[in-house]
């Protein structure tokens, strides 16, 4: 049998070619360039001023005391995880003097990162709750409606973002919401929304609070960036504390990639606060028959560098100060950024007698408004398009780039890839 016709007898051979994911694909899209002045802007990922991954110091201590442990083994974790971890995790999110948690109330179950504690909430409310609807805002996270279509939940859009003032679409949203059917569901990004860098006002997030409490709508928090936003892990964390504050219920999914840098680890958690320990109980019991068939357990090791260091003062303490060191470099690349498009604007050319002005064209002020690690540049397809065919800076299609991947060498680059970009193409 000849080797073409080996292949077109392959039971596989009506397989089509998938398309690249439209955030990772950036990255291989990325690995493949030669040249040397390439800048990946792409995935949301920390890098130093070197533009080298950081792993954490705070990280290296805790897997060094895990390794020196000669007590730790690597025998399979329950169902539902690390014990210390699981509480750690409540307690960073929810507060460490949360009532919901005194009471029993909250269900904590480790998962693999933002993206499994997502999918284990979608596959459990997807089997247990009433309605089947979930509400995402628009845009959102590209993996979102994905994650809950494949559990069985039907996705619809609710209004959030203003391209005209490049902030919250509020309006729009409460009347979203307003109109939804009582009982839906409601993705809320609880901090440093991606990929729009725009959250509600803490007064904003009450009057959402207010209006999905009145309908009894259900809360699904996603926590991938607490402590990006602001720096503060407590601030970060206001818009879930003020839902469960009110005594009713929610989910919300945690991830570690992003504030502990864990990112390959996959560690996160899933929390649903319930109304009585009771009901917690009962729900916990049905998240591990979602689980087991899943991936049986999760794995131990990022989950015990992480509750190593929530459960040690001092390591949490260094962490909280290597955090703050993030959101502050991100803070500042956004500063140096815009203020290289302004020079831009500013910049004259002497030319024979005549002034004329060379400018950015547009209002960058958006880049500094903007929290957590995006920017939501505004710029075109065609216009990403041509700063990756040009300048070779990878970033994803809807103009979002990840200021955490930028550094200041690389602000010049970027600033003229931006000016030309937006000069060149309307
Ligand atoms: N939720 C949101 C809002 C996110 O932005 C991300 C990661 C996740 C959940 C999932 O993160 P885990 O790694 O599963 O904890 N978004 C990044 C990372 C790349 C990706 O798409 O997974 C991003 O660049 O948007």
């Amino acid at each position: 049998m000849s080797a073409s016709s080996d292949h077109q007898d392959s039971v596989f051979s009506h397989v089509v070619q998938a398309p690249e994911d439209p955030i990772l694909g950036v990255t291989v899209a990325y690995n493949k360039d030669p040249n040397p002045i390439k800048l990946n802007l792409g995935v949301g990922a920390y890098r130093t001023e070197e533009g080298k991954p950081l792993v954490l110091n705070v990280v290296r201590r805790a897997e060094q005391m895990l390794v020196n442990d000669q007590s730790r083994v690597k025998e399979y974790l329950p169902i539902i995880g690390l014990s210390d971890f699981n509480k750690s995790s409540a307690k960073l999110i929810f507060g460490a003097d949360s009532t919901a948690i005194q009471e029993n109330r909250v269900t904590t179950v480790q998962c693999l990162s933002g993206t499994g504690s997502l999918r284990v909430g979608a596959e459990f409310l997807a089997r247990h709750y009433h309605e089947h609807t979930i509400y995402i805002p628009q845009p959102t996270w590209g993996n979102h409606p994905k994650i809950f279509n494949l559990a069985g939940l039907s996705v619809k859009p609710y209004r959030y973002y203003n391209p005209q003032t490049r902030g919250l679409d509020f309006q729009g949203l409460l009347e979203d919401l307003g109109a939804a059917p009582s009982g839906a569901i409601v993705l809320l990004h609880a901090c440093a929304h991606n990929p729009t860098g725009v959250d509600p006002t803490l007064d904003q997030w009450e009057q959402i609070r207010q209006l999905m409490r009145s309908k009894g709508l259900l809360p699904f928090f996603d926590s991938a960036y607490q402590g990006f936003a602001s720096g503060s892990l407590d601030a970060d964390a206001q818009s879930v504390r003020m839902f469960v504050a009110d005594g009713g219920e929610c989910l919300a999914a945690q991830s570690y990639a992003k504030n502990m840098g864990l990112y390959g680890e996959r560690v996160g958690a899933l929390s649903i606060v319930c109304k009585t320990a009771d009901v917690a109980s009962r729900v916990e019991s049905q998240l591990k028959m979602v689980i087991r068939p899943m991936y049986s357990n999760p794995p131990i090791h990022g989950a015990s560098i992480v509750a190593v260091i929530l459960k040690d003062r001092d390591l949490y303490n260094e962490w909280t100060v290597e955090l703050k060191a993030m959101a502050d470099r991100i803070i500042s690349m956004r500063k140096q950024l815009f203020d290289a498009l302004q020079a831009k604007g500013m910049a004259y050319k002497l030319l024979f007698t005549l002034v004329i002005h060379v400018c950015t064209p547009g209002d960058w002020s958006h880049i500094i408004k903007q929290i957590g690690m995006f920017t939501f540049t505004g710029l075109n397809t065609e216009q990403v398009a041509f700063m990756t065919r040009e300048y070779h800076i990878y970033m994803t299609s809807d103009g979002r780039i990840s200021m955490a991947g930028l550094n200041s060498r690389k602000v010049p680059h970027l600033a003229d890839a931006i000016h030309a970009a937006v000069a060149s193409i309307a």
